[in-house]
């Protein structure tokens, strides 16, 4: 077996315990004797590298050429590690989950990536494209302070407003409150208070930058039971009549009907322009005892196979390993108790996906990074850990441009909240994409502050949507659910754990280990299980 592609090369490195940079890579598959030119480089690489560099390869690459005749260019050593790399026996079998009981000793550590079938795999590396945007990782301005979170609101509130502005005519609270009695007027603003009134009407608080108003809707109107969609801090219009007292100081405003910044009807998503497919996962967990290991084997071997040839993007929604001291008692159901140690055993999962697939996570809860959202994406130490495939880390949430299709992704763990306070029907753990399509109707990915969710402040509301995403990735419920919202496709990706004590204890009955699989000339989705 020769190393002729990039594929190979990475599978190659990554059987002798290294990664590389991309440019590494294509330096490697351009060399006159690409199996020679890695044995060298690998050979010369610094004891500590665990990722190789361009400047790695160029600097073993110019050796050679100066005829340094202490370096090996033979053939010999790669066949004997191809033939070992394609053997069927050192293929990781669907029920070796071993490597998840023993994450410490020397060899478990760096498992054989290579497949029998890696051949089958054959991917048009100058057709992908992947971009991020909305990123807060290295952006975070957030003190901690009282103004930032003026800030993070105000700025919220002006983006959200912007959106609502074009299709009504908004006056500000302030100048609403000093028209005559019984005119018409549209308010902009965000919601600082619910409640029902004695006589079962919804009292709504809009407040913007003047100020506040108060809007009744009438238990009686045929929009009333979209209060019970209303969440507190989401931005919404509202219009209607104000009383007839309202010059007098202590007006209201009778709704006559109501917006949210939403997506148009008619959005039309963009796709790619071949046929080409991701993976959307979410909630690994591993490091938990209920991680699924042969489950996650069993998918890693998969993309290995022809079906899963088109396969050429994993995305991945947060929770990569199970953490520690996320909820209480984990420490209970932990099967690796340090989180170093989790992200070194989910770099070692990583590594059995093909090495030619491109990568792009964000952390979620369980993740050590902040908490309060946006979360920024995994620190140094982490990257360095999660470094194989090259994988592209970015922040929760961010945008991932996949060949022209624009796909949001963010953890999920506003869906809890979303859940929690509007009924079954629109928004619950066994119909998880509803809950999505809400925030994709409010146009904000966790609009609730100062409940479960923590929202960090920050100059800038990074959880806003501005741009209608073609796709809406989340996971943290741990409940597998898609649809389309308006033509947006919506995917909660279920989870790789099964179900916890905790879980058990609440009645959530996770979907672990499924792979939804995207196609993103279509947008059509397929669902594939290995569990
Ligand atoms: O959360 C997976 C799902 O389970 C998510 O809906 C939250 C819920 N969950 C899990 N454990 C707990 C505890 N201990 N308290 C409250 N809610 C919980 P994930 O964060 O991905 O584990
Ligand atoms: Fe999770
Ligand atoms: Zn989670």
């Amino acid at each position: 077996m020769s190393l002729e592609t990039p594929a190979r090369i990475v599978s190659e490195l990554a059987s002798r315990g290294y990664n590389a940079d991309r440019e590494a890579v294509t330096l490697l598959a351009g060399a006159d004797d690409p199996d020679g030119a890695l044995d060298v480089v690998v050979e010369r690489a610094p004891e500590d590298a665990l990722k190789l560099s361009a400047d790695h390869v160029k600097a073993a690459l110019s050796e050679v050429d100066a005829g340094d005749p202490s370096v090996s260019t033979g053939r010999d050593s790669v066949e004997t590690s191809g033939t070992k790399s394609g053997s069927p026996g050192e293929t990781k079998g669907v029920d070796d989950g071993e490597i998840g009981r023993d994450p410490f000793g020397p060899d478990a550590s760096r498992p054989d990536t290579t497949r029998p079938d890696e051949s089958v795999r054959d991917p048009d590396f100058d057709a992908r494209s992947l971009e991020v945007a909305g990123d807060v990782t290295g952006e975070s301005t957030g003190t901690g302070e009282y103004d930032d979170f003026v800030s993070v609101f105000q700025d919220r509130f002006k983006r959200l407003s912007k959106q609502l502005r074009s299709r009504v005519n908004a006056r500000p609270t302030s100048a609403v409150r000093k028209m005559p009695g019984g005119g018409e007027t549209a308010i902009v603003g965000m919601i600082s208070d619910i409640r029902s009134t004695a006589s079962g009407h919804w009292l709504i608080e809009l407040e913007d930058t003047s100020g506040t108003y108060p809007c009744l809707v009438m238990k009686d109107r045929e929009f009333a039971d979209t209060v019970d969609e209303l969440l507190l801090d989401e931005v919404i219009a509202v219009e209607g009549t104000l009383s007839d007292d309202n010059d007098d100081g202590d007006g209201i405003l009778f709704v006559d009907s109501l917006y949210f910044p939403d997506v148009p009807r008619t959005y039309q998503p963009s796709t790619a322009d071949r046929h080409v497919q991701a993976a959307l996962i979410s909630d690994v967990h591993v490091g938990s005892q209920e991680f699924m290991a042969d489950a996650w084997s069993r998918f890693a071997d998969w993309l290995h196979t022809e079906e899963a040839s088109a396969v050429e993007y994993l995305l991945i929604a947060g929770d990569m390993v199970e953490g520690v001291g996320v909820y209480p008692n984990q420490d209970e159901e932990l099967d690796i108790v340090d989180i170093y140690e989790q992200y070194e055993q989910f770099a070692e999962y990583l590594k059995e996906v093909p090495g030619d697939m491109e990568i792009l996570m964000i952390p979620g809860n369980h993740d050590a990074v902040r908490l309060a959202e946006p979360q920024p994406g995994f620190d140094e130490e982490l990257r360095d850990i999660m470094s194989a495939h090259d994988a592209r880390i970015s922040g929760n949430p961010s945008t991932v441009t996949v060949e022209g299709v624009d796909v949001l992704m963010y953890h999920g763990f506003s869906l809890d909240e979303v859940i929690a306070e509007l009924p079954e029907e629109k928004a619950s753990y066994d119909e998880p994409h509803k809950a999505m399509y809400q925030l994709l109707k409010k146009r904000h990915v966790a609009p609730q502050f100062g409940g479960k969710t923590r929202v960090a402040p920050e100059e800038k509301d990074y959880l806003v949507m501005d741009e209608v995403p073609d796709v809406f990735h989340t996971g943290h419920v741990h409940k597998l659910g898609w649809g389309k919202y308006h033509n947006v496709l919506a995917v909660n990706s279920g989870c790789w754990q099964a179900q916890t004590a905790f879980q058990k204890s609440v009645n959530i009955d996770p979907d672990a280990g499924f792979a939804p699989i995207l196609d993103l000339d279509t947008l059509d989705m397929t669902v594939r299980q290995f569990s």
